[in-house]
């Protein structure tokens, strides 16, 4: 399994995604610090919302193999910069959420998360299932480049 830091804004999924994919059990923090279980780091949506905890993600981000920027699909805004993709010395991942609300738009936040700089992105519902094999997969895959 790949170690995985997961960036997004207040109630993207970040913690939805740890729970589906870790065993049932999870119980995210919610105080203001990097939250580490088994081999996830979640981090707190003001680190993203605020510059002045970038230097905490780039520190943190250098202990991981893939971050993964997660955009919900109802969301009209972004919180990530442009190019915010290459502040980072890693393989970034983009990770749609929501894709099952009836207000979610994923071309939308597909283009958000191209502006930020990311190649890479699949879309999920963490409540239906659609694209969590895909993601799997990715984080499975110990032979993928960094
Ligand atoms: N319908 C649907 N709801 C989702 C999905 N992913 C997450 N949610 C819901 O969205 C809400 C926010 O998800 P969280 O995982 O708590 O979001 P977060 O990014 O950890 O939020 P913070 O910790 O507050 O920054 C929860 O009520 C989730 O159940 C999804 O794919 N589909
Ligand atoms: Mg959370």
């Amino acid at each position: 399994m790949k170690k995985v830091m997961l960036i997004g804004e207040w109630r993207s999924g970040k913690s939805a995604l740890i729970r589906a994919l870790s065993e049932p059990g999870y119980m995210p923090r919610k105080v203001l610090a990097l939250d580490f279980y088994r081999n996830f780091v979640n981090t707190p949506s003001e680190f993203l919302e605020n510059r002045r905890f970038y230097p905490a993600l780039i520190t943190a981000s250098a202990d991981c193999d893939i971050l993964a920027f997660v955009q919900d699909a109802t969301r009209s805004t972004c919180q990530m910069p442009p190019a915010f993709a290459s502040m980072f010395n890693r393989r970034v991942i983009g990770i749609i959420t929501r894709i099952d609300a009836p207000d979610a738009d994923p071309d939308r936040a597909r283009r958000f998360l191209e502006n930020a700089g990311v190649r890479e992105i699949l879309a999920v519902s963490v409540e239906q299932g659609a694209g969590m094999e895909e993601l799997r997969a990715i984080l499975e895959n110990e032979s993928s480049p960094r």
